[in-house]
């Protein structure tokens, strides 16, 4: 447990109904009781003015003391709800400051329950996806992460591998027939259970991560098949403006979407085709480079006109990306077949009437996840740094298997479950460096 208590106004700055401010540590209560002259009890809130050194009122405040270990830290945590504005809190955070809290670093509420066993690194770093999450799907995994459906798994493979090291260990240290033949373990199966489950973590992970973190998607095409029309349907507002008149974008414009609950940013690009206006050649070269930095391409082809010159140049421009092709304007023309462009099939749509846009949205979310979705029920790796750790378990487990498979000694068996033990344990945070639990708590926000 730590000596000094740790406060940090806990809600958004501006105006607002109400703010809190938030103490932990083990001066918490006596810190508030000296501001509000009132004594607390567990879990009781209490109605009361806060007064500064002199006496005077400073706000009506709510007060909610939660004693450790049952707390967000385990250590007793005060939280002062004051009225909101940028005063008060204010005010009140200082008088916390000066009857001997310490201003919070950020995250370090957060920080302090994994440091005091309360959850682990895994479900730390779910509150943090929690706050930051910006679809409905990003929060439930990141939900999912902090009740420990990432956590459970790994505890779990870890048992199996604890069990196969035990063992080898014993009849290494003890002579053979002083091992208890009852306790038998099937070292292969044990292995083979845990790679198994590790192979299953990994195998979700990109689409988790990109859940997470989002994808970027490029809309191109020649002038005029309905790009930015296609950009405002998927938005559901009239970003981007649309014309008639070909080359009417000619910059590249970023908007942020939710498609199927992936957080996607979609790029309007400047149609592509040969000009020699000036400044439709710099768009020309902006799309190119939006293609270039973006994961997804949707390349559109207008439905009602004959495949031109340019949609020819365009698909061999993209054909090496992954590449949605949507036929658009399909109210007034039937799709002829676009396979000859060699960017695979179509989705035949109407960015005017929006016909088949759900059919999009389910195709480009389905490309973007390289057809992984995630059901409700499945524990996902969302961060990319946990997918390191599992890879390396498993490459330590591969290499286990095949010192057990050569008959090696029982130390080049134990060495590599000892490496997937590790790094296992930096998942759930057993064994992780200090430079990495700065690096991962410094996103938080000051008051998490
Ligand atoms: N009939 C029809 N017209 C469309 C559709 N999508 C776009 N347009 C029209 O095509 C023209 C060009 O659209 P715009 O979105 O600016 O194309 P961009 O140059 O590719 O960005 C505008 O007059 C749009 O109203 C569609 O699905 N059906
Ligand atoms: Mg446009």
């Amino acid at each position: 447990m730590y000596q000094d208590t740790i406060a940090a106004i806990a809600t958004a700055v501006g105006e607002g109904s109400i703010s809190v401010i938030r103490l932990s540590g083990n001066q918490a209560s006596h810190i508030a009781e000296k501001m509000i002259g009132k004594k607390l009890r567990d879990r009781r809130i209490t109605f009361a003015q806060a007064r500064d050194t002199n006496g005077e009122v400073v706000d009506e405040v709510v007060v909610a003391l939660m004693k450790g270990p049952h707390s967000y830290t385990k250590e007793d945590v005060v939280e002062i709800s004051c009225h909101g504005g940028h005063l008060p809190a204010q005010k009140i955070m200082k008088l916390c400051l000066s009857f001997g809290a310490r201003q919070a670093n950020p995250g370090e509420f957060t920080l302090r329950s994994f440091l005091n066993g309360r959850i682990d690194l895994a479900q730390a770093e779910a509150v943090l996806d929690i706050v930051q999450a910006n679809t409905n799907e990003g929060l439930r995994l990141a939900v999912g992460g902090l009740a420990g459906r990432l956590s459970e798994p790994v505890k779990d493979i870890k048992g199996k591998l604890l069990l196969a090291l035990a063992y080898l260990t014993a009849k290494i240290d003890f002579p053979e027939d002083e091992v208890d033949t009852q306790a038998e373990v099937d070292i292969p199966g044990l292995l083979d259970e845990a790679r198994q489950a590790l192979h299953e973590l990994i195998e979700n992970a990109d689409a988790g991560i990109i859940y997470r973190q989002g994808i970027r998607a490029a809309i191109v095409g020649r002038p005029n098949v309905g790009k930015s029309s296609l950009l405002n349907r998927l938005l559901g507002s009239d970003r981007a403006i649309v014309t008639p008149i070909a080359g009417t974008t000619r910059d590249t414009l970023e908007e942020s979407a939710n498609v199927n609950g992936i957080p996607f940013v979609l790029v309007d690009t400047a149609g592509i085709r040969e000009t020699l206006d000036p400044i439709e050649t710099v768009g020309v070269e902006r799309t190119r480079k939006a293609i270039s930095q973006a994961s997804l391409v949707l390349f559109v082809v207008d439905a009602s006109q004959p495949v031109s010159s340019d949609d020819m140049k365009i698909a061999s421009d993209v054909k090496d990306f992954k590449v949605v092709l949507i036929a658009n304007k399909c109210d007034i023309a039937k799709p002829s077949s676009f396979e000859w462009l060699g960017v695979g099939s179509h989705v035949a749509v109407s960015a005017l009437t929006g016909v088949g846009i759900e059919n999009l949205r389910d195709e480009i979310a389905r490309r973007a996840l390289n057809g992984k979705l995630i059901s409700s029920d499945q524990a996902a790796i969302t961060n990319p740094r946990h997918k390191v750790s599992l890879e390396t378990a498993d490459a330590h487990l591969d290499a286990a298997q095949i010192s057990l498979a050569k008959a090696m000694p029982d130390d080049f068996v134990t060495i590599d479950l000892k490496a997937a033990l590790n790094a296992l344990g930096e998942i759930t945070g057993e064994n992780v460096s200090e430079e990495l639990l700065n690096e991962i708590f410094s996103r938080f926000c000051v008051g998490k």
